[in-house]
């Protein structure tokens, strides 16, 4: 069995219940930040007239820029004061109920490596990047705060394991993936998309998948990929749309839900509002992310 931190340079007797770490941030070495300021400086230019208004206010005040590896003793002085909201520092993914009970009392896990320059352009596992610069900069926004909080509480709540996924779905769509209309047109907030120059251009550009608008069943019965590029985006009217988690509406949803069938990443159905039908061409031609 090999030792799932490793990624992290740690092991696992070195590592608390609770998988907080210290960030050690006098530990980044110079190639560290400079892989940062590459990222950083890349996708920031990217994003401009793609990203959502709120994600750069976010990245702004709180200072993540492109001179390297932000502190979290720095993020979370204006983190805390404006959403409740603080980044730990993690050694990489942790078992979900650990994930849901940081989050459910604000505390947002994040990597605190980062990765090789032979790895730029692709990891299977979140790192600092993806992190920080991808989901930090909206735990400034009220709403995102919000959901993201009671994503966490909604997870501890539940327990078979089929219900858990249609709720991770909901996480996948929106702030991993999600797209969001803005009156100056369609623009992405999700972190997996944002911290993924690939993404960036594919989600918002590409002919190949659908855009639809985000239905909150709708999106529980719908299963995703891990391993490519989505096959479905589905788009937020703003983010006072961001799901409503609370016990009593989940668990309506949930109840409805559990009698419909599952949908393949790739479904379009007759209900659903189509801002673009996907032609699949990405995903039918062998190999080339
Ligand atoms: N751990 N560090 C970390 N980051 C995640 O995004 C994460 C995780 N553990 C579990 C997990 N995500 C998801 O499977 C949950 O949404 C259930
Ligand atoms: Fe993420």
């Amino acid at each position: 069995m090999s030792d799932p931190f490793l990624r992290s340079g740690m092991k696992s007797h070195e590592i608390p219940a609770d998988f907080i770490v210290d960030q050690r941030f006098e530990s980044y070495t110079a190639a560290d930040h400079e892989t940062w300021s590459r990222l950083h400086r890349r996708q920031a230019e990217l994003l401009r007239g793609r990203v959502c208004d709120e994600y750069f206010e976010g990245l702004a005040a709180l200072g993540i820029a492109a001179d390297g590896i932000p502190d979290f003793r720095d993020l979370n002085r204006v983190l805390k004061a404006a959403t409740g909201w603080e980044v730990v520092a993690v050694p990489g993914l942790v078992p979900d109920r650990v994930f849901f009970t940081h989050l459910a009392q604000r505390r947002f896990p994040a990597g605190f490596w980062i990765r090789r320059p032979d790895e730029f352009d692709y990891i299977e596992e979140p790192d600092i990047f993806h992190d920080v610069f991808g989901h930090v900069p909206l735990l400034m926004n009220r709403s995102y705060a919000d959901f993201v909080a009671a994503y966490g509480e909604a997870g501890l709540r539940l327990n078979d394991p089929a219900d858990l996924a249609r709720l991770a779905r909901l996480y996948w769509y929106s702030v991993e993936f999600g797209l969001i209309e803005t009156k100056a047109g369609l623009r992405i907030f999700g972190a997996g998309i944002a911290s993924s120059p690939g993404e960036t251009l594919f989600a918002l550009e590409s002919a190949s998948p659908n855009r639809i608008g985000f239905d909150t069943q709708r999106v529980m019965r719908t299963r995703y990929r891990i391993d490519d590029y989505q096959q479905s985006y589905f788009v937020l009217p703003g983010f006072e749309a961001m799901p409503a988690l609370d016990d009593a509406t989940l668990s309506a949803a949930m109840a409805s839900v559990r009698t419909q069938a599952e949908l393949g990443p790739e479904a379009v159905l007759a209900g659903d509002r189509v801002l673009h039908r996907g032609d699949g061409t990405h995903h039918r031609s062998p190999r080339q992310p």
